[in-house]
């Protein structure tokens, strides 16, 4: 078998970083004896460190080159065909007892997983460069910013961290040399890219994290998922913080009042295009501007919500990303990325679905296979991603980088429905909000290895993401709410709902700014509403659609509620606290009592 990660030997000066925390030192040690790599390189994440490897990637076809002219300093990988997404089926939460773990999370026994790890990581970087990466997620100077290393045996893993999370230097300093000091250990090895051998595993009472067999994106850059989410969750319930699958953005009206929001999105449900929203024409004068597209990591300060983005990058989904409806990624991605299963176009450049302009006569499709806009195959993965820095993103928030955070203003929930959920509407307070956030549906994406277009549910968007018993994550929700004085408003939201002739009843993307105003407007207790029983509604009127393309009919189906569909959807939401065997706690049970009640079931 080909080896798929050979080993490279750096000139002096390069791959020596090594860091001086002894438990830090020892944790390598450790693994190195057990996966017996060729060398260790100790990352920096320096910009010399970075040529040096990118030259190395290009030379062992982990990188391929683009056009310099079209996109300077950018680079196409491509995976594995059989490692496109997340595996959510591979991925384990190994809590002492399954029951920490709870009812929506594959669990594992530890020392058994442990066990097991350790046999397939047993001379697993034989020939091959073990990097040792440390990182830092969220600002220098904030309280919840977090420490990690990663170990790796992939040069993509090196340099897709380099740009998700502030690396290098700057953590080994955060960490500093208790070696009590807390902070997350990783381990990642490509092994042999076997999906019988993928296994994405997580020790919360360790603080690690252990990801074998996968090469790509959310199974390895362990920072995101695995530690913002997973591992974050878990400490974020243990030390009265929340650690959420949403974006964050500013949002500044022409008079310079400015507001920020936290959005719940799934996978692949538009956080990216929301938090890098460009404001349509008739919104002239308005602002938004992005503080993260993922993760949010709050706490609580004189009773309000402060949130940070502990990233320093996107991992953001390509197709359908065009100038048209995400002008300011386009600029992001236009150069300084990696991009993972697109197409490469003879000239260099690189096409997918949905990308401005006509598609290419021929182009090299995201698996390596000749491509015309008459194959059969997509040019590019549905699940196809960029990796680009923040700072590429003209729309970025000043604020990115403060410590305490940004206050924030109103939550959103939201998830890709057909039918029942309307555009927009507002909850009655903050636990009738953790409701709808722990009810909310998505139809399936390509983010994921699976079905797509399947209503599930998906709380909060963090069925795959939250690292213990679902139950005492929304008791964590009804907690952090007690102890604010000054809440944020809670919103739920459905860009996708569809005609009777299956087509999109809602503009989208810039559009959005539309439904953000009247969030706003509530938030500063201006904008009219209904009281309806699933919460408060806006009328036609409450929503400023002037200018807009859309008629009557469509506005009362997009804030319609269909008593058949909201008698099915209770029945779904009481199926699924069923399932869930009796974690749920009482007050969204009777939250659910008093949704049914007011359709009268
Ligand atoms: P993850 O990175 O997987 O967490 O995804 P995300 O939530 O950031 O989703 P993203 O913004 O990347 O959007 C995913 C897909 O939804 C893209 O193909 C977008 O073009 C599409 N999309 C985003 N916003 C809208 C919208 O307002 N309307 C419609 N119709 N499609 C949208
Ligand atoms: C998601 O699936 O929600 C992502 C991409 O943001 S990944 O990092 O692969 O999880
Ligand atoms: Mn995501």
């Amino acid at each position: 078998m080909k080896n798929l990660a050979p080993a490279i030997f750096p000139p002096k000066g390069i791959g020596d970083a090594k860091p001086s925390n002894k438990a830090v030192l020892d944790w390598v040690h450790e693994i190195a004896t057990l996966a017996q790599p060729e060398n260790i390189f100790w990352c920096d994440g320096s910009e010399r460190e970075n040529e040096f490897l990118i030259a190395e990637s290009l030379k062992q076809n982990v990188l391929i080159e683009l056009n310099e002219k079209k996109v300077p300093r950018s680079y196409l990988h491509r995976s594995s065909p059989n490692d496109v997404a997340r595996v959510e089926q591979f991925t384990f939460v190994c809590t002492p007892t399954k029951q920490e773990a709870g009812p929506t999370n594959n669990w594992a026994d530890p020392a058994e997983t442990y066990a097991k790890l350790r046999e397939l990581l047993r001379g697993a970087m034989r020939g091959r460069t073990m990097f040792v990466i440390p990182y830092m997620m969220g600002p220098a100077d904030s309280p919840l910013t977090k420490v990690g290393f990663e170990i790796t045996d992939s040069k993509y893993v090196v340099l897709s961290l380099r740009i998700m999370t502030r690396m290098g230097e700057i953590a080994l300093k955060r960490l500093g040399n208790d070696p009590s000091a807390e902070w997350n250990r990783g381990v990642h090895s490509l092994l042999d890219v076997n999906p019988e051998r993928r296994f994405i595993c997580h020790f919360p009472q360790d603080n690690t994290i252990i990801s074998v067999g996968s090469g790509y994106g959310g199974n390895v850059l362990l920072s995101k998922k695995c530690l913002a989410l997973r591992i974050g969750s878990y400490l974020a319930r243990k030390q009265n913080w929340m650690a959420e699958h949403m974006l964050i953005l500013g949002v500044e009206s022409p008079e310079g009042r400015k507001h920020y929001v936290a959005a719940a999105f799934p996978s692949a449900c538009g956080k990216t295009n929301f938090a890098m929203l460009i404001p349509p024409e008739h919104f002239k004068g308005w602002k938004v501007t992005t503080i993260g597209d993922d993760i949010a990591w709050m706490q609580i300060r004189n009773g309000r919500l402060y949130a940070v983005n502990p990233e320093n990058g996107y991992f953001g989904v390509v197709p359908g990303t065009s100038y048209k409806s995400n002008p300011n990624a386009m600029r992001s991605i236009a150069h300084d990325t990696i991009y993972t299963n697109v197409a490469l176009t003879d000239d260099g450049d690189l096409w997918w679905e949905g990308k401005d302009g006509e598609p290419p006569a021929h182009a090299i499709d995201w698996r390596g296979n000749d491509w015309t806009p008459q194959s059969v195959e997509k040019a590019a993965h549905p699940n196809s991603r960029f990796t680009t820095p923040m700072c590429n993103n003209p729309a970025l928030d000043p604020d990115v980088e403060k410590g305490e955070g940004v206050p924030i203003s109103a939550i959103i929930f939201g998830g890709r429905r057909s039918d029942t959920v309307p555009l927009v509407y507002q909850a009655f307070d903050w636990n009738h909000g953790v409701y709808l956030g722990a009810t909310m549906a998505s139809e399936t994406t390509a983010a994921a290895a699976g079905a797509v277009g399947r209503v599930r549910r998906d709380p909060m968007a963090m069925l795959p993401f939250c690292g213990y018993n679902i139950g005492d994550y929304f008791q964590h929700w009804l907690d952090i709410g007690k102890q604010l004085t000054n809440p944020p408003l809670i919103f739920n939201v459905n860009w996708f709902r569809k005609s009777s002739e299956e087509k999109f009843l809602w503009h989208g993307f810039g559009e959005n700014m539309r439904v953000l105003k009247w969030i706003i407007d509530r938030c500063e207790g201006t904008g009219g509403a209904l009281n309806s029983p699933i919460g408060w509604l806006p009328g036609p009127h409450d929503l400023d659609l002037a200018e807009l393309d859309i008629d009557h009919i469509a506005v009362d189906q997009l804030l319609g509620l269909d008593h058949e569909e909201w008698e099915k959807e209770i029945a779904a939401h009481k199926e699924f606290f069923d399932s869930l065997g009796g974690v749920v706690p009482e007050e969204l049970l009777k939250r659910r009592e008093q949704l049914a009640a007011g359709f009268d079931l």
